[in-house]
């Protein structure tokens, strides 16, 4: 009990100090000094060290076999979030985040969104190959007030971690920082991590101002408030400030971790320990990646690690994002939640299966397309820009066919990295092009955002299996926002 109390000042300090990190806009590395006060209301505070939350999946409404029924209304709503005036967020089903949607390869899946916020929304299934008019596009808006089905079938291979969001023409990021969104998992029949006990993390962000309104969450025109708004969030796991993770020392775990903050790089750890990693945005790797130190996590982006807990009583670990430079001054750095072991005997470590899951190669390419990210003279007060242009949903940019493989060279000729997020399939990483050397990816993976370092290029191979128009663009969503997006149109076969 006594001890207990003392762990839990201890991460109150911890907190206050990453806060006065935050606050000064300083150094990528996090440390213990600084004991400035917290963002919030004066006399108010956000508990930290609470139980971790277990985020709970969506009562299934349907009855039939293989199909999968649901309802998301978003609207705004009250939270406590702070010992302080309640927050007013943005919801789906009055959540934060929202409700976890679980799904299993091949299932049909039925979902009424009903729109109860007073601007044009849509939910946009990320990182799944649901058809084009089912993808949430801002092309497709909700009007308030307006009911709309979304309807699709979940794809055979398609097992991994996802999330859904809002995808409205400029207000993604308001929408998101105001609270909306929520994590999907798809499972399959024949998981070989299946014995692993599991848990979701997902990691957001959110900024709270003196008064508990969301600070800083209004729609964006150029990069420079999206900055701002950035920098002053709060991060936190499953909704909670510093949760606290109670394991059993020596234990093994697999953690699905999100990184759905509107636009932050994180890379994580945890203290005093290496993990493996088991899968990437679309789902499982080939094979284990063992002995990994830390993983940068671009927003958008998810992993899957398996970690084994020390075996060693009673002691606590933190996981932490250790920050990230390459994104300018996104390289804040965290704690994010406490990993604390319990007094309980020492329980036996579970070996990683040595394959996971074979990753089809997708083929030779037929064709390559060059796609340049710049900016505008302005550099970071200004626009974006892909291929010259700046987003508009009435122009094709980029062409393809149905099942054509393609090679795509994503230039980066900023001076910030982008993670760009291609909508509708998942792709694969071929290599990097770093002053003019090439260097091929090590191993295969399924992403739908890869982070496109400032100066770089990285070439992916992609392909698209139903015909449309799709998004393609920049995940720091205050980008977005601002037209860093483009239309693929993909013609039929
Ligand atoms: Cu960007």
């Amino acid at each position: 009990m006594r001890r207990r109390q003392v762990l839990q000042a201890g991460l109150a300090i911890l907190a206050i100090g990453e806060n006065a990190f935050g606050q000064m806009h300083s150094a990528p590395r996090i440390g213990m000094g600084g004991m400035m006060a917290a963002p919030i209301a004066p006399g108010s505070t956000w508990p930290v060290g609470l139980p971790l939350r277990r985020l709970q999946a969506m009562q299934n409404t349907s009855a039939a076999e293989g199909e999968f029924q649901g309802e998301l209304v978003a609207a705004p709503y009250m939270a406590h979030l702070i010992d302080g005036p309640p927050t007013q967020l943005w919801g789906y089903n009055d959540s934060y985040p929202g409700p976890l949607i679980e799904l299993f390869e091949g299932q049909r899946v039925s979902i009424d969104f009903l729109n109860a916020l007073d601007i044009d929304s849509t939910i946009h299934w990320h990182g799944l190959a649901v058809p084009a008019d089912q993808d949430g596009s801002p092309m497709d808006p909700v009007p308030p007030g307006a009911r709309r089905r979304y309807a699709f079938e979940v794809p055979a291979g398609s097992a991994g971690t996802y999330w859904y969001h809002p995808h409205a023409h400029r207000t993604t990021t308001l929408q998101v920082a105001r609270g909306l969104a929520a994590p999907l998992i798809v499972r399959s029949a024949d998981d070989p991590l299946q014995g692993i006990p599991e848990q979701t993390l997902m990691i957001t962000s959110l900024a709270i101002d003196a008064g508990g309104e969301i600070r800083d969450a209004r729609p964006l025109m150029g990069g420079m408030r999206g900055m701002m708004m950035a920098d002053a969030g709060e991060v936190l796991v499953n909704g909670q400030r510093l949760p606290t993770h109670r394991v059993d020392p020596g234990a093994t775990e697999r953690w699905r971790i999100l990184n759905a903050t509107a636009d932050r790089y994180m890379r994580i750890a945890v203290d005093g320990h290496r993990f493996s990693v088991v899968g990437t945005d679309g789902g499982l790797l080939a094979q284990p990646l063992p002995n990994v130190g830390d993983w940068l996590l671009a927003p958008a982006q998810r992993v899957e690690i398996v970690l084994t807990v020390a075996a060693r009583q009673s002691e606590t670990f933190l996981l932490r994002d250790l920050g990230y430079g390459g994104g300018a001054r996104r390289g804040l750095g965290a704690a994010l939640m406490a990993l604390e072991t319990t007094d309980a005997s020492v329980v036996e470590p579970i070996e990683l299966p040595s394959t996971l899951r074979p990753i089809a190669a997708l083929g030779p390419a037929s064709i390559r397309q060059r796609v340049v990210l710049s900016s505008t003279a302005m550099g970071m007060m200004g626009s974006f820009l892909i291929n010259g242009r700046s987003f508009d949903m009435n122009r094709v940019d980029l062409t393809t066919q149905v099942d054509r493989v393609e090679l795509w060279d994503l230039v980066n000729a900023t001076m910030l990295d982008h993670p760009m997020h291609v909508h509708g399939t998942q792709f694969q990483v071929i290599g990097r092009t770093v002053r003019g050397r090439f260097t091929p990816a090590s191993y295969p993976a399924w992403l739908d955002t890869v982070n496109v370092p400032a100066g770089e290029t990285v070439t992916i191979k992609t392909q698209q299996l139903s015909p449309g128009k799709r998004m393609f663009h920049c995940h720091l969503l205050p980008h977005e926002d601002a037209g860093m997006m483009a239309v693929l149109e993909v013609l039929p076969a």
